[in-house]
């Protein structure tokens, strides 16, 4: 039998703190490699590993390297993930194949969840993650990353969900699979680019130690993982309806190009930003910097 620490390789920087029980957050790399068009991505890669340190945390990016799951990254393998054409999107069901293959993989919420906690780390900062898609009633399309929040004991902290899915039947399905949605500081499902999407969440937290007692009791009775649903600074928000219309028009050019499966996510993303000029990069960036800050402050918090 082989034994997991072999496929895993940490950072000297990611296993010193790891040791010493210091505040570790872990970073997704989908964001990098498939979510944001260079060199935005690799910039906002860096603001985020910038943003968790200087909040006395330690940044893990995870990604898969060479049949390795690599906890902590340099800044020469973020630019690979960053630049590289071929760049395997790893979730759940990704991850024993491309460790098989030594193919490159980026980490989705879900895969990034999977691996975070299996080297032991707690907390997770992200932009949005996956949902239910619109139109899922009959395509079933409905990210794993909703799943593996409900298997896999690790606080994501997020901007909510992009208005490309489905919200209501997101937060619907969140419910059913007995996850936690908690609005940090409001009462609204925040949408992405925007503050709020109409939605109330059963559940707001004002301060971080409601965080972070949430957080040890849902482990503490073997409930497994949660969400912490941050707004967009107020700065960087942007108007609703020209982000309604252009992922209307993207969705239609989706079907129209016959988009399926894993590809919708990134494919979506990418004429959102698109038609959205570079207004929705720009906030993009904020809101992965804000998540990362908020991270650190809740796992610091945790492990003090
Ligand atoms: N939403 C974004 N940017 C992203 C993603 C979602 O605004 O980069 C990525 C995340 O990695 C998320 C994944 O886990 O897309 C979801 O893909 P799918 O819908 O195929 O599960
Ligand atoms: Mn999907």
């Amino acid at each position: 039998m082989q034994q997991l620490a072999n496929h895993l390789l940490f950072s000297e920087e990611v296993r010193t703190a790891l040791q010493e029980q210091r505040p570790v957050v872990a970073l997704e790399s989908t964001v990098i490699a498939h979510g944001l068009p260079y060199p935005s991505n690799i910039e906002v890669a860096q603001a985020m590993e910038d943003t968790i340190r200087a909040e006395g945390a330690t940044p893990a990016t995870i990604g898969i390297f060479d049949g390795r799951i690599r906890i902590g990254l340099s800044e020469d393998e973020v630019a690979r993930l960053g630049t590289e054409k071929q760049v395997q999107k790893v979730s759940r069901r990704d991850l024993a194949l491309t460790l098989a293959t030594k193919q490159l993989g980026a980490t989705t919420v879900a895969g990034t969840m999977l691996c975070a906690s299996l080297a032991g780390i707690r907390f997770f900062a992200t932009g949005g993650i996956g949902g239910v898609h619109r139109g899922a009633e009959v395509s079933m399309d409905i990210s794993a990353d909703l799943t593996e929040l409900s298997r896999t004991p690790v606080l994501v902290t997020c901007a909510g969900a992009k208005s490309i899915l489905d919200l209501d039947l997101t937060l619907e399905y969140l419910e059913t699979q007995g996850v936690p949605v908690i609005g940090w500081q409001t009462n609204e499902l925040p949408a992405f680019y925007v503050r709020s999407s109409g939605r109330y969440l059963p559940h707001r937290a004002d301060d971080i130690d409601t965080v972070v007692t949430t957080a040890r009791l849902q482990w503490a009775l073997g409930l497994h993982g949660l969400i912490v649903a941050c707004p967009i600074p107020e700065a960087y928000a942007m108007n609703a309806a020209p982000l309604e219309a252009a992922t209307d028009e993207a969705l239609q050019l989706a079907r129209a190009q016959g988009i399926r499966g894993a590809a919708t996510t990134p494919f979506v993303l990418s004429h959102v930003a698109r038609i959205t000029t570079g207004e929705s990069i720009v906030a993009n960036k904020a809101l992965l910097v804000n998540n990362a800050l908020w991270a650190a402050r809740f796992a610091r918090a945790y492990y003090r």
